[in-house]
């Protein structure tokens, strides 16, 4: 390259006369140079490149240390940098709400009058991201999950727009908080998917309609994974500040429930009283829902620079570290005020426990795997899990994980729907580095949960399958009819796309669309999806009339994903995905 040529083009400034000193200075520095041999100057042009790119490094790498709780977590902040693409290029691998604007007709401009382009906030490193684009689907099953997605979304806008679920029997609603739960929870998965329609329709709702200043109580666990944490995923796809400012919101009113003698936070709190308080039926927190938290809490302070919500949730994970377990499980129940376990309370992969032991894992990864106390009692999770909780049932040998109640005295051989999950996080950490043998305990138990689909003549699971360990009767699992009731749940669906991923094997896929055709057949109504009250009599399913958001969040958007031929549609070793499966960015620490 010729860089004289260059340099002589952009040094064209017209100075003023008490400029004329170094106006000679130049012409002697241009003479001196003219001199140098091309090897001196190629020389002197390897120096200043090296010069340049150190202070580059130094001035952007670390603008701010946080010191977190005083123990010494360090989050390394760097000033927000909108024009470099090199480290941000993650925001542009997935169609922006640019492209999506440029199509849609009426939604306002980014960067126009709603979007506050001058705010200099700090954010953490993150890593380079491939470049790929949600574009819409690209095989027919795929489509027919698209399809799928439309016909709920349209039940919904017809009799529930605004409310957080559609009843799409009696074509109404409910409302658990108020919060329009199904637009919020489903915003991420319409941006995948490409919907460009939907997208324009839900981002207008939020931006003019959803309201955080509301007198109601509401569960911090809930409203942060789908309402926190699917506002800061479409952020982080979009750029679109508007999301930024109402995670802001929603969050700043949140955080007073963690204003207990022992910083575990209460379960409720009201909006706009911002007054937290325990459960109306127990004085203690769920552990899971403690626990199931910080990923958001987390990614709001490196979006926003503001340390406070991660240093609030920080907080909670080395409390809970500190306190002692059995073999690495925790009870399922903790108080707030004194920060301590309730000794007597059940231990359980299913609900209340679940998404404690998955936080482990994933925050580890948010945090570019720099927090290793958080791996380590991962690790000796599963190993209790395998010295407590597995059995093998009889007479055809599934591996199931069963619970321990009364502190850890009585094992029942009692798996929620809700443990699958289990494996695909346990195929996430080998993927990551975590022993191979977790790999193993995967393939078992992802047998075993296709077994609570498949025995069932609707090829759909029950909430609750009981195994039998005592050869007592032929049947390896055992529905109660209170159990046998399905939520259009997604964890199954999840830990396939995550087997899929890892390991390519495509009878993940196959497993996925059995399932899927099952839903189709016998949750499908002509409002929308609706869970049902019996998985076990296909002439009757007992219809429910209730479509919870996550169908629309984590079941279709999974399955989605699973059908993908683009094994890097959405990027594992860039994204950790949180436990309402809204995608997060994952940081260099
Ligand atoms: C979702 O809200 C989340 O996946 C949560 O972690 C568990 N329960 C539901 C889905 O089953």
């Amino acid at each position: 390259m010729n860089y004289n040529k260059k340099l002589s083009d952009f040094i064209r400034v017209d100075v003023p006369t008490e400029l004329s000193n170094d106006k000679r200075k130049t012409k002697n520095l241009k003479r001196y140079w003219n001199q140098l041999s091309k090897c001196q100057r190629s020389f002197i042009f390897s120096i200043l490149a090296i010069l340049l790119l150190t202070a580059f490094y130094l001035v952007s790498g670390e603008r701010q240390l946080a010191m977190l709780n005083g123990e010494n977590v360090r989050i390394k902040y760097t000033s927000r940098n909108t024009g470099d693409s090199s480290r941000d290029s993650h925001f542009n691998s997935v169609p922006t709400v640019d492209d999506i604007v440029q199509q849609n007709q009426g939604l306002e401009e980014p960067g126009g009058a709603e979007v506050d382009n001058t705010v200099n906030r700090n954010q953490v490193l993150l890593p380079p991201r491939t470049q790929h684009r949600f574009s819409g689907p690209t095989t027919s099953r795929q489509k027919a999950v698209v399809k799928a997605f439309k016909h709920a979304w349209k039940g919904y806008k017809q009799y529930a727009w605004g409310h957080d679920n559609l009843k799409p029997i009696s074509e109404g609603y409910s409302d658990w908080f108020g919060l329009g739960l199904t637009i919020v929870d489903s915003l991420d998965t319409i941006f995948i998917m490409g919907l460009k329609e939907e997208f324009k329709e839900a981002r207008d709702w939020v931006k003019n309609e959803l309201n955080f200043d509301i007198d109601k109580d509401v569960n911090l666990f809930e409203v942060t994974i789908r309402v926190l944490g699917g506002l800061l995923s479409i952020y982080h796809f979009s750029k679109d500040e508007m999301f930024l400012e109402k995670a802001v919101d929603l969050a700043d009113r949140l955080l007073p429930s963690f204003d207990s003698e022992s910083g575990i936070p209460f379960s409720d709190i009201n909006l706009r009283t911002r007054k937290p308080h325990a459960p109306k039926w127990s004085p203690d927190s769920s552990t899971s829902e403690v626990s199931t938290i910080q990923l958001e809490f987390r990614d709001l302070s490196r979006a926003t620079g503001d340390p406070k919500y991660e240093i609030a949730v920080d907080k909670v994970s080395r409390l809970l570290h500190k306190l002692e377990k059995k073999d690495g499980l925790v009870p399922i129940f903790i108080n707030a005020n004194t920060g301590q376990f309730r000794s007597y309370a059940s231990i359980t992969l299913g609900a209340r426990g679940d998404s404690y032991y998955e936080y482990l894992l994933k925050q580890w990864i948010q945090t570019g795997k720099s927090i290793d106390y958080l791996k380590d009692d991962f690790i000796e999770s599963i190993d209790g899990i395998e010295k407590h909780l597995l059995r093998v049932s009889v007479p055809k040998g599934y591996t199931f994980i069963g619970e321990l109640l009364g502190g850890g005295r009585d094992f029942k051989p009692k798996m929620d729907h809700l443990t699958c999950y289990l494996p695909g996080t346990l195929a996430l950490g080998v993927h990551n580095g975590l022993p191979k043998k977790h790999l193993r305990l995967a393939n078992d138990l992802m047998k075993t949960c296709y077994q609570t689909y498949v025995q069932q003549p609707t090829f759909l699971a029950p909430e609750i399958t009981y195994f039998n360990i005592q050869g007592e009767n032929p049947n390896d699992l055992h529905v109660k009819s209170n159990d046998a009731h399905n939520l259009l749940r997604p964890e199954f669906i999840e830990s396939l796309w995550y087997m899929y991923q890892f390991t390519n094997d495509s009878t993940y896929q196959e497993w996925g669309w059995k399932i899927f055709q099952a839903f189709e057949k016998y949750t499908k109504v002509v409002n929308g999806y609706t869970s049902i009250g019996n998985v076990k009599n296909t002439a009757n399913v007992r219809p429910r009339d209730m479509m919870e958001s996550f169908f629309l969040s984590e079941t279709l958007k999974y399955l989605y994903l699973l059908f993908s031929d683009d094994p890097k549609l959405l990027n594992l070793d860039e994204y950790v995905i949180n436990s309402e499966a809204h995608p997060l960015p994952i940081h260099l620490s």
